[in-house]
């Protein structure tokens, strides 16, 4: 029997009818192009590759369908971009589905930096624009990696802006892994908002601040904007059940900011997704420590130790990065004991 949700619809159903109700993103059957390919090429060229979805960054909730104004969430993506390069360093092809203008793979390195990007530059004696020599070795490192990316088609950047592009774009990027069965992984980092404003609810034109065209100033309470938001139907279980490709491995996030519901939570989305693992992070230490937590009731946090903090490397993705094969937490690589568990 499928789950059901709080409004009494069975998981699948409320899907539909989301789907049915709020339009596509624009680029979808574009992504669906790219992403099809993508996947043929290293059925066809690499058999035993495996393929991870990486979601990263926030999602948007439009207030108006002309949209001026929308509610959006903290996520810069450096979690999925981060470990979306850990994940190409032990050899995985991946889909990285990705807020708009939020953090990419290797490009990170420079892109949101407190530096700006021309501040890695100089000019050379003869007028040619160099690496400044104190980054050289660094951002050869990236940028080798980065051409390796590139040249074996291992990284394939989709984006998007709203919860319902991101919801539309998950569906079909699930359906059209299926033939990759248990060489699938789906590691879903984004930060996905739990309410939004439906289609029929939704302001065409920009919302007014005035309440008359006169422009009276109108009472206080007058000029308010109350936002009525539904909640946006929990997709992990139609992914679990029907989108994603059998055998495969599903590893969600859960943030919280409340120490005390952070393992119960992640417990909790087990037991109603059946997936695989759910990594919990607090908001105030989620670049310093995670914590996994499987079905069969193991929880074991992976902390970095204070010497190694700092505020540009989180070197959480590099152990989670690591976790890539089924069940494969113990093959997580401690790096020579820099990294502690407990
Ligand atoms: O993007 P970022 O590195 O700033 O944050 C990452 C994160 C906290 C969004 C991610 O680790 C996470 O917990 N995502 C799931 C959030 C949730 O919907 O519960």
């Amino acid at each position: 029997m499928p789950p059901h949700q709080a409004n009494g619809l069975p998981a699948g159903h409320e899907a539909d009818d989301y789907f049915h109700t709020n339009p596509p993103p624009k680029a979808l059957s574009s992504h669906q192009s790219l992403a099809r390919e993508f996947i043929q090429y290293h059925l066809e060229n690499s058999p035993r590759r495996k393929v991870v979805l990486v979601t990263s960054g926030g999602t948007t909730v439009p207030l108006e369908n002309q949209t001026v104004r929308f509610i959006d969430n903290f996520s810069a993506g450096t979690r999925g971009a981060t470990s979306a390069e850990y994940f190409l360093q032990e050899g995985y092809a991946v889909i990285f589905l990705h807020r708009q203008f939020s953090l990419l793979p290797y490009s990170r390195h420079y892109s949101h930096s407190t530096n700006c990007f021309l501040d890695f530059m100089d000019e050379a004696e003869d007028g040619r624009v160099i690496v400044r020599k104190e980054y050289q070795d660094k951002m050869r490192r990236v940028l080798q990696q980065y051409h390796h990316a590139k040249d074996n088609r291992l990284l394939l950047l989709l984006p998007f802006t709203t919860v319902t592009d991101y919801l539309f774009e998950l569906r079909s990027l699930a359906v059209i892994m299926q033939p990759l069965g248990n060489r699938a992984l789906f590691y879903l980092a984004a930060a996905v908002s739990d309410f939004f404003i439906p289609r029929e609810r939704m302001e065409e034109h920009k919302i007014q601040s005035r309440d008359n065209d006169a422009g009276g100033q109108g009472s206080g309470a007058s000029r308010q904007l109350v936002v009525n938001l539904d909640p946006v139907p929990k997709f992990l279980s139609t992914l679990v059940q029907s989108w994603a490709p059998k055998g495969s491995m599903i590893v969600s996030f859960k943030l919280e900011t409340n120490p005390s519901l952070l393992v119960s939570k992640a417990e909790q989305a087990l037991k109603r997704y059946h997936h695989d693992l759910v990594i919990g992070n607090l908001l105030s230490t989620r670049k310093w420590e995670v914590v996994f937590v499987t079905s069969d009731g193991e929880e074991r946090w992976i902390r970095v130790p204070k010497a190694r903090r700092s505020k540009s490397i989180s070197g959480v993705e590099e152990l989670v990065g690591k976790a890539e094969r089924k069940h494969g937490m113990e093959h997580v690589d401690l790096e020579g004991g820099t990294v502690t568990e407990g």
